[in-house]
């Protein structure tokens, strides 16, 4: 694996914990960040020993490990971008935020603080999130004169419902864990001291299924989300029938006839 200045990476039990960690900016994102991001992405996507990434923000430079997730992009950089150089930093975002949606392992978001604008947006994009109880989900941007760009005004509303997104992003009000649960934009809230035992027990469990099965049903569910539901479950259809010839369909079912626990090895 690359060495990298703005993110750590824990790998152990089949589980990779890749924290992003700018203690002097609550973890904002900057450019350098974004390619670094981009890179550990995709070094991850080809570990046969990963199955489950976890995403969450390093401590803070009080060492505080539950003041901030992600507390935006890096207004510091954005400040002085000239139009041409703002889009390119979202088309810069899409690349690794596209891969945390659509690699082949499931991506959990561990929200543990300040999750605003590019920090809502980037949680947004892994598969599944899990909140600490302190955390604060919001899209800030249109009081700062901008939008959110890195995908937040697309994926909020899929996820909410439009009003619901419409109303963060206009008014710049700031949603609890518990709200954000309430509104489904997370799958879980849990006491600090959980978050990573939770983040990792929900991994473990995805880990004993399936992995192939788990990556192509991942695939079914994102590709089909935005098609027609004829096309899309003829799309589900093509896809069933890739996993019908794997090791782990004989060994899946033909435990359940014996009655005995599978071990399901396909990735
Ligand atoms: N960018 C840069 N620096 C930041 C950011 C940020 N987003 N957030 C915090 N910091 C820095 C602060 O400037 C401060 O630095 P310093 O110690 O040098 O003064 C340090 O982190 C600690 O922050 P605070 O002292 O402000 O900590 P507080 O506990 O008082 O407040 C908050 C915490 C409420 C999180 C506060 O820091 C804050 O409001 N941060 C900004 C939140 C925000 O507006 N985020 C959205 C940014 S815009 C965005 O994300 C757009 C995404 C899409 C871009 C697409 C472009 C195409």
């Amino acid at each position: 694996m690359s060495e990298f200045k703005n993110l750590t990476l824990d790998v152990a039990d089949q589980i990779a914990v890749l924290a992003i960690s700018r203690p002097a900016a609550l973890n904002a994102l900057n450019s350098e960040t974004l390619d670094e991001l981009n890179v550990a992405l995709t070094e991850i996507e080809a570990r046969d020993d990963v199955k489950v990434l976890i995403l969450t923000g390093g401590p803070d430079k009080k060492g505080n490990e539950f003041k901030s997730f992600v507390a935006g992009a890096d207004i510091s950089e954005m400040v002085n971008f000239t139009a041409p150089q703002a889009r390119a930093f979202g088309i810069k975002a899409s690349e690794p935020f596209f891969k945390l949606m659509n690699m082949r392992q499931v991506t959990i978001a561990a929200v543990n603080g300040f999750a605003l604008g590019g920090g809502c947006e980037i949680s947004m994009a892994c598969d599944i999130r899990i909140a600490s109880e302190n955390a604060i989900f919001g899209q800030p941007e249109t009081g700062l004169g901008i939008i959110p760009g890195f995908g937040g005004t697309q994926r909020l509303a899929r996820l909410v419902g439009m009003g619901r997104a419409k109303e963060m992003i206009f008014t710049c009000d700031n949603v609890d864990a518990a709200e954000a649960y309430r509104i489904g934009l997370v799958n879980k809230v849990v006491a600090k001291e959980e978050l990573m035992p939770t983040a990792k027990a929900m991994a473990a469990k995805i880990i004993s299924k399936g992995s192939y099965a788990i990556s192509v049903a991942k695939a079914a569910i994102n590709n089909g989300y935005d098609m027609d539901i004829k096309n899309a479950v003829e799309m589900e259809a093509n896809l069933f029938g890739v996993v019908n010839d794997t090791n782990d369909k004989k060994e899946g079912m033909g435990a359940f006839l014996e009655k005995r626990a599978a071990n399901l090895t396909d990735f």
